[in-house]
């Protein structure tokens, strides 16, 4: 029977869960999902496709997601409600808060809004129209240090190298699993697939991880190493790189690269024989990656969350680069490479070569002073800004899309601290332990109702390309796109009251962006008319008549019909294009996409040599055999949030707390006994699970687990709700350049749950 004879329909769409963005083929029977494969056609995944991909289904059927506004009553139950009154009753208890003090509204936006279009270009509508310094994202719990470090190294915080994973032959990978994660800061489907590639053509893999994950599994060389050592075994390998004089880099680029020899003195007291009792690994092997590194026909150096979450997150993050430099591979085919994105790429944008440069610090958080990053603070200290009274406290919170009470440091005191809060609003599509706080919440729509384009991901991307999915199914009337609901949000923060004009919003944010447009000189719109153009995206609202502007401007653009030959982008062509269009391998972008106010590489930034000391001071501290807990991540987990899918949670429970056979024997721990596991800022009881899988020393817990709180609305994942690792994780515990959460090397006690039982 045909598909139309049984009554489904095939379509495609990208797969919005996470970085990877592969193509999914979707069977459809009305508004259901009949089934979901991956989309053989699609010009990047390939027919790639994870659990979660599948999940969408279940996802998209859940009884559980939240389909009207719900307003919390005194007793703490919700209640379902129009979004009139809704927003009625959010216009009356914001008002006067933001009337009083703008600082006093903060927002939170969590990881989903990266994968989602409306957000992506709205959300910032949103925190202009608040005005408020108070700014969160999961940002600060994830990817700001390597952010940091590119911003200040080559101007801007998109501007981040990514491994040519397709063509190199040798791949060093620190603190990224992306067996299990499926990459990031790396777009890249099948990376179980592009890495066997690798070692096909002779290539070689190797992975530093305190655990042997999956990677490992599948790599050459697999190093344990202390959990927060990652610069100093860096360091070590750039000491080596001049010592033995196999810092070669490129001509073209040393001859627009600053901070060299800065780099050289920095590295001094950082030879493998320094560093080697501090990593836990040998110098002789320090010695040997460093040599292959430099002789490899092409090399590339990644890290990811071990090398971001942890006490030395920046400093990390740079050293992959200046080593990515020193070996010559920055910038060329095999190396670590700059994308061209169809849309969004600021670092192409504007007079090439040269920028603003970047910045931090441009203000403080009110309570312990941490410098503001890219207009952010950091989330770790989001508690004492709502607990601490004064002029600024943080009285009210908006989240969209994130869920801090289980994904940020101490979320014991967040959780507490939610609870004070006078008013808080949370755009999402669940009543978890973090919108369970709030007094409104808002659905967003099923992802299978909107539309989707990787604004951000493809920045990242280890072959520039383009894929845009319409929506599948046809809006919900009663539950308006996620864009809808952001300006409105932020047409009642600019004093517009409970119901503004969205459509004269969306049109004046239109305007701004075409306006930016045609004043900058290089734009191939510069000096066109903003009513010109708006013309020519008719009848498009919304992200699409933004993302089309954004693409026709972009650098294969087809500039609002002024381009010449060429794959030339519009929305229209994409639409054409439904499994995407392939715009080539990474090339090289040097001195282009560089936006420092010099034009040079920043080798040697004054804010990361400032950081060397920390490092230098840690070489003598002492180590007194404290254990250190680490997370991990599982293919059938999205963070903290897909754990109501039943496809991805049946089976043994996963959230379990690796220990060392060794550490197991010491502390009288059996595999599958309960253990206590304790740090400054609380205690949890964990499932042990004794592998040699984790190195001694070092205990490994999933974050994102802990559904046991009472108020939530998840069935699913109440049943297995497992512990929350960040009741362990330490507020106080920062990366100081970036302000980053330390959610890796958190310091921890672990005894078996009857002794506890017996001393209490
Ligand atoms: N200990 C430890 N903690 C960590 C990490 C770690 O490795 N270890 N990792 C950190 C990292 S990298 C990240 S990114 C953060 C994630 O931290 P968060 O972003 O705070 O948490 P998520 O679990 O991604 O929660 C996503 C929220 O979005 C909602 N949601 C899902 N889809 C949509 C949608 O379409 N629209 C809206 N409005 N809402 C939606 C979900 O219901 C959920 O409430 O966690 C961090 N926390
Ligand atoms: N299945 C699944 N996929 C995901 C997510 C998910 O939750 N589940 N989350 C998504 C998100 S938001 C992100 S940011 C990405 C993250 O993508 P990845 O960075 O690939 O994430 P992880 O799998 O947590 O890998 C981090 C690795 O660092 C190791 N590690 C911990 N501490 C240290 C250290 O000090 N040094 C070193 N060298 N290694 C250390 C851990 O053992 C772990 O293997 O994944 C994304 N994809
Ligand atoms: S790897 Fe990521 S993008 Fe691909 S199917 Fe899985 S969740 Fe979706
Ligand atoms: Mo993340």
């Amino acid at each position: 029977m045909s598909a139309a004879a049984s009554g489904t329909r095939k379509a495609v769409r990208t797969c919005p869960l996470c970085e990877a963005t592969c193509g999914l083929e979707l069977a459809l029977a009305g508004d259901q999902v009949v089934s979901i494969r991956g989309d053989e056609d699609d010009v990047f995944s390939k027919g790639f496709i994870c659990p979660k991909g599948f999940a969408l289904k279940e996802l998209h059927a859940d009884p559980d997601r939240i389909r009207t506004p719900l307003i919390r009553r005194p007793d703490g139950r919700f209640e379902p409600a129009g979004w009139d009154q809704a927003f009625e009753l959010i216009d009356s208890r914001l008002t006067p808060i933001l009337g009083a003090d703008r600082n006093a509204v903060a927002t939170y936006l969590g990881n989903p809004s990266a994968h989602n279009l409306d957000n992506m270009l709205y959300a910032r509508v949103l925190l202009r129209a608040l005005g408020t310094r108070n700014v969160y994202s999961a940002s600060t719990v994830d990817q700001f240090p390597k952010q940091l470090a590119s911003a200040l190294m080559f101007g801007g915080g998109t501007t981040v190298p990514v491994p040519d994973v397709d063509r190199t032959s040798h791949m060093l990978i620190l603190g990224a699993n992306p067996l299990a994660s499926n990459g990031s800061l790396m777009t890249a489907p099948d990376m179980r697939g592009r890495l066997r590639a690798l070692r096909a053509r002779g290539g070689k893999l190797v992975v530093i991880d305190p655990r042997r994950s999956r990677t490992a599994e599948e790599a050459d060389e697999h190093h344990f190493i202390r959990p927060g050592t990652d610069a100093h075994l860096l360091f070590a390998i750039v000491h080596v790189l001049f010592e033995e004089h196999l810092a070669r880099p490129e001509q073209r680029l040393t001859q627009i690269a600053d901070g060299v020899d800065a780099v050289r003195a920095c590295s001094h007291d950082f030879s493998p024989e320094a560093v080697a009792a501090v990593c836990g690994i040998e110098p002789g092997t320090i010695r040997r990656i460093a040599r292959e590194l430099a002789t490899a026909p092409s090399a590339a150096v990644y890290g990811r969350i071990g090398t971001c979450t942890q006490e030395f997150g920046t400093l990390s993050s740079w050293l992959v680069d200046v080593i990515n430099f020193l070996t010559g591979n920055i910038d060329r085919a095999g190396g670590a490479m700059f994308p061209l994105a169809a849309a969004g790429a600021s670092n192409a944008a504007g007079t090439p070569g040269r920028g603003r440069g970047f910045r931090a610090g441009r203000w403080q958080s009110r309570v312990r002073g941490l410098d503001e990053v890219f207009g952010e603070l950091p989330v770790a200290c989001l508690s004492e800004e709502i607990e601490t009274p004064g002029e600024g406290q943080v009285r009210a919170l908006i989240t969209v899309s994130g869920n801090p009470a289980l994904s940020t440091p101490n979320s014991g005191r967040l959780d507490r601290a939610l609870a004070a809060l006078d008013f808080m609003v949370s755009v999402d599509v669940y009543v978890n332990e973090t919108t369970r706080h709030a007094d409104v919440i808002l659905p967003a729509p099923s992802p299978l109702r909107r539309s989707h384009y990787d604004l951000a991901l493809y920045q990242f991307a280890v072959r520039n390309v383009a894929n845009y999915s319409p929506s599948l199914l046809e809006p919900d009337p009663d539950l308006p796109a996620e864009w809808v609901t952001l300006l409105r949000l932020a047409g009642v923060a600019a004093g517009l009251g409970p119901d503004p004009d969205v459509a004269m919003l969306d049109e004046r944010v239109a305007r701004a962006v075409l306006q930016r447009e045609i004043a900058t000189p290089e734009s191939p719109v510069h000096g066109r008319t903003v009513e010109e153009l708006l013309a020519a995206l008719e009848p498009r609202v919304g992200p699409e008549r933004l993302l089309d502007a954004m693409l026709q401007v972009g650098p294969y653009g087809d500039g609002f019909g002024a381009a010449g030959d060429g794959p030339r982008l519009s929305l229209s062509a994409l639409e054409a294009a439904p499994h995407g269009i392939d715009l080539g391998p990474l090339e090289p972008r040097l001195p282009d996409a560089l936006r420092t106010a010099g034009g040079t590489i920043e080798l040697a930034p004054e804010r990361l040599i400032a950081d060397v000391e920390r490092l230098r001071t840690s070489l003598r501290a002492e180590r007194n055999g404290e254990l250190v807990l680490i997370g991990r991540r599982q293919l059938r987990s999205n963070n903290s949030w897909m754990h109501n899918l039943p496809v991805l949670v049946k089976g043994k429970p996963r959230c379990t707390l690796h220990v060392h056979p060794d550490d197991a024997e010491r502390l009288d721990l059996r595999d599958g006994d309960d253990a206590r596991v304790s740090s400054r800022t609380g205690a949890i009881v964990a499932q042990v699970e004794v592998t040699d899988a984790v190195m001694p020393g070092v205990v490994s817990l999933p974050h994102g687990w802990g559904h046991d709180v009472p108020g939530t609305a998840q069935r699913v994942a109440a049943a297995q709700p497992g512990p929350n690792s960040n009741t362990l994780a330490d507020e106080l515990l920062v990366d100081a350049p970036s302000g980053n959460a330390v959610l890796n090397g958190i310091p921890v006690e672990l005894a078996p749950v009857r002794a506890a039982a017996a001393v209490a």
